[in-house]
């Protein structure tokens, strides 16, 4: 004769580092991965939209700043992926506890823990698989990824208020309350963290070598490596991509609009006074790499169209279509000594992939405003 199963969970799971101490314990650096994450995503996506009160404000320099904090957006997000699994690990027996609601309380605490766990997932997800450029999935990435960034920010200090009397715990060795653990555990909460460790390590130092060139040798599975490209530059978007040829660009002129309105050819252009800056290009994704260029000063073209010492661009790349068509830039861009219409990269003429016959080159801009195939400036 066969009893029936008492009811329950159908499996029972020992205790063993799935407690409230390893959890937590791994749990902090996630949770300092993910503030790091978002606030540097947050600046970013300010420096790209900014409201037109803060355009004229956005700073120039450092000139490296956006290239430190992208390069930690991007590492923060891709050492949060082992982070993440292995705090999933030490709670998953928690997410099948039965009786699976206890109260009305109980229910809304754990439908915050979904909403976490799914928005969290969804941005590593989203994220990591924007620095390869691809985007299987029917909606437009950056919008997405900036309102679910608030969705798991807003969830995550809802859930550490929630296990305030844990983490408080965690840290005040005094009063170990519900974490006391039989002793035998320590050591392998030890091994455990020390493995989840290892693993951070890894993937951060086998892809930041995209942002610090420096530890480039160790970049195994970046998408992009700074050693490759022309002219000692990787290339986001082509020529072909974008669809400037040789040919389209036959007779090209720069056209700068203002109140005194002229065009120049390329060798009018190199006939002004020629200034050489190294910047780097900090790709949104991740990746940047300075470079040398050389070029003419985008205030000297603003001042000569007749925009003053306040005057904000406008700049219209020749490319039909795009996102990264049309770019503006606040006064403390367009003013600075260090932004050019440059001509030249590492001491050549530029390439087309590169953005020929001019492109700009700011300091302290995501390199998706750093426009190539420039047509058009206007004084603004
Ligand atoms: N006109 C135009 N300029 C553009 C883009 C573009 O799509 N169109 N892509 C941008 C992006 S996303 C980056 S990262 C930089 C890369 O510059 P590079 O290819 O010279 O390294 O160019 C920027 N300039
Ligand atoms: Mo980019």
């Amino acid at each position: 004769m066969r009893l029936p199963l008492p009811p329950g969970p159908p499996v029972t799971f020992t205790a063993r580092l799935h407690d409230a101490r390893t959890a937590t314990a791994i749990g902090r650096w996630l949770g300092l991965a993910f503030a790091v994450c978002f606030a540097t995503g947050v600046l970013s996506h300010f420096l790209q939209h900014p409201p037109g009160w803060l355009a004229d404000r956005l700073p120039s320099r450092p000139y490296w700043g956006y290239r430190l904090t992208q390069g930690l957006h991007v590492a923060s997000g891709i050492a949060a992926v082992p982070l993440l699994l292995a705090k999933l690990w030490a709670v998953y027996p928690r997410l099948f506890a039965w009786p699976p609601v206890r109260s009305a309380t109980h229910a809304l605490e754990r439908l915050s823990v979904a909403v976490l766990v799914a928005a969290a997932l969804f941005q590593l997800f989203t994220g990591l698989l924007n620095t390869f450029q691809w985007y299987p999935w029917p909606f437009s990435f950056v919008p997405v990824h900036y309102a679910v960034a608030w969705v798991v920010t807003g969830a995550l200090l809802l859930h550490v208020a929630v296990q305030w009397p844990k983490i408080r715990d965690h840290f005040t060795l005094e009063s170990p309350g519900t974490l006391a653990l039989p002793g035998a555990d320590g050591p392998n909460r030890r091994q455990l963290l020390f493995g989840v460790a290892a693993a951070v390590g890894a993937v951060t130092l086998t892809t930041v070598g995209q942002s610090v060139t420096a530890l480039g040798r160790l970049d195994l599975f970046a998408p992009r490596s700074p050693a490759h490209g022309v002219q000692g530059l990787p290339v986001n978007r082509t020529a072909a991509a974008a669809r400037v040829t040789r040919a389209s660009l036959a007779g090209w002129r720069l056209t700068v609009d203002g109140p005194r309105p002229y065009a120049l050819t390329l060798d009018e252009l190199r006939a002004m006074p020629q200034h050489e800056v190294t910047l780097p290009i900090a790709c949104v994704e991740g990746w940047s790499k300075s470079a040398r260029w050389t070029g003419v000063r985008v205030r000297d073209l603003l001042e000569r169209a007749g925009g003053g010492p306040g005057a904000r661009a406008r700049v219209v790349a020749l490319e039909a279509a795009g996102a990264y068509r049309v770019m503006d830039m606040g006064r403390l861009y367009a003013q600075d000594p260090l932004t050019l219409l440059a001509l030249r990269l590492n001491g050549e003429a530029l390439s087309l992939d590169h953005g020929y016959p001019a492109r700009i080159i700011a300091p302290n801009r995501p390199g998706v405003l750093q426009t190539k195939w420039v047509g058009r400036l206007e004084v603004v």
